[in-house]
């Protein structure tokens, strides 16, 4: 028995990375069932898995899947209950953002986040293009970058341009399992190729043409960094599952609110009106920035109009 790590699925045949650094095309035996979990598919991009050389031929049979470590899913349709995995076993979501051509919300950044805490996947924010930005816009990142410092995620800002920023945030990939975010047009092709030439990526496509009818981009796929590390690609899916809000634990997955409710008057306190609020107070004395917690309401009110 040898052991790899899927890294890429076409519905029947899976690429397995194996321990040993090749790549082996395998299958599934059988009927796969997932305990608890009901998934269109059984093995997924990231997957850890156990598999057995076919007598004949080069390709291989997974025989076993290791517990996931985390994983995101989408519904596999709209109506449907069932759900399909797009990868496992994350090690951080780099989430690349932009505060001009074009600007990223910080409500899109917030709703990221929180997606984010909910599948335990640590998230790094990069700001890039910091080329094209003027003072105003300079100072503008530095607030932003305080503030979500504050809530214990890190940040980084870089120019794939300048090359400004780009080492640490090599040193960041390296070894790891990343996956890249960010609306269409922030750079995520031209930072990746600017971190590994070898990869060739092509910059400044609109993805929605290019990936038009190729049932292919359902899947999520792996390629690795030469320095070390893989990079978690998902056509189709920039926005990593943006998936309903539990309204109930939604400040939960604010860590700065998370840390403050104990302090609230009520246990089930929604943080809105009532008195005695922890985090309310905390809004209040700017202990937490106001655009977060606005954010927060706009969340609770499924209210994406007013993104700021
Ligand atoms: N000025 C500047 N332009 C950039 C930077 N990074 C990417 N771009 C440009 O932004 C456009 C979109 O980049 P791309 O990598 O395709 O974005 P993606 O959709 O996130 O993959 C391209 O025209 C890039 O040349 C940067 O740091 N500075
Ligand atoms: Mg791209
Ligand atoms: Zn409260």
């Amino acid at each position: 028995m040898e052991r790899g790590t899927v890294i890429k699925s076409t519905g029947s045949w899976y690429q397995v990375y194996s321990d040993a650094g090749t790549v082996v095309q395998c299958r599934l035996r059988g009927q796969y069932r997932l305990k608890g979990l009901r998934s269109t598919n059984p093995v997924a991009v990231g997957d850890k898995v156990a598999f057995e050389y076919e007598p004949h031929g080069d390709s291989a049979v997974i025989t076993d899947i290791f517990d996931r470590h985390n994983f995101i899913i989408r519904k596999a349709t709209n109506l449907s209950k069932a759900s399909h995995i797009i990868a496992a076993n994350i090690d951080q979501a780099v989430l690349v953002a932009t505060l001009d051509q074009p600007r990223t919300s910080t409500g899109f950044i917030d709703r990221f986040l929180v997606t984010a805490e909910a599948y335990h996947i640590p998230v790094l924010i990069v700001f890039n293009k910091t080329d094209l930005y003027d003072e105003t816009l300079l100072s503008a990142m530095r607030k932003l970058e305080q503030v979500y410092q504050k809530a214990g995620y890190e940040t980084m800002s870089v120019s794939a341009l300048t090359y400004q920023g780009i080492d640490p945030l090599k040193q960041r990939l390296t070894d790891k399992v990343s996956l890249f975010s960010g609306h269409s047009g922030v750079g995520k092709s031209a930072l990746l190729n600017v971190i590994d030439p070898a990869l060739k990526l092509r910059t400044g496509e609109i993805s929605t043409i290019h990936n038009k009818g190729k049932h292919t981009t359902t899947f999520a796929e792996m390629f690795q960094l030469g320095f070390g590390g893989w990079i978690v690609d998902t056509p189709g899916i920039k926005e990593f599952g943006l998936h309903d809000f539990e309204y109930e634990t939604l400040s939960h997955r604010f860590p700065e609110m998370r840390q403050l409710m104990h302090n609230c008057k009520y246990a089930d306190c929604t943080h809105v009106h009532e008195p005695g609020c922890a985090v309310l107070d905390a809004v209040a004395n700017g202990l937490i920035a106001g655009f977060r917690y606005q954010n927060y309401i706009n969340m609770l009110n499924n209210d994406f109009t007013a993104d700021n």
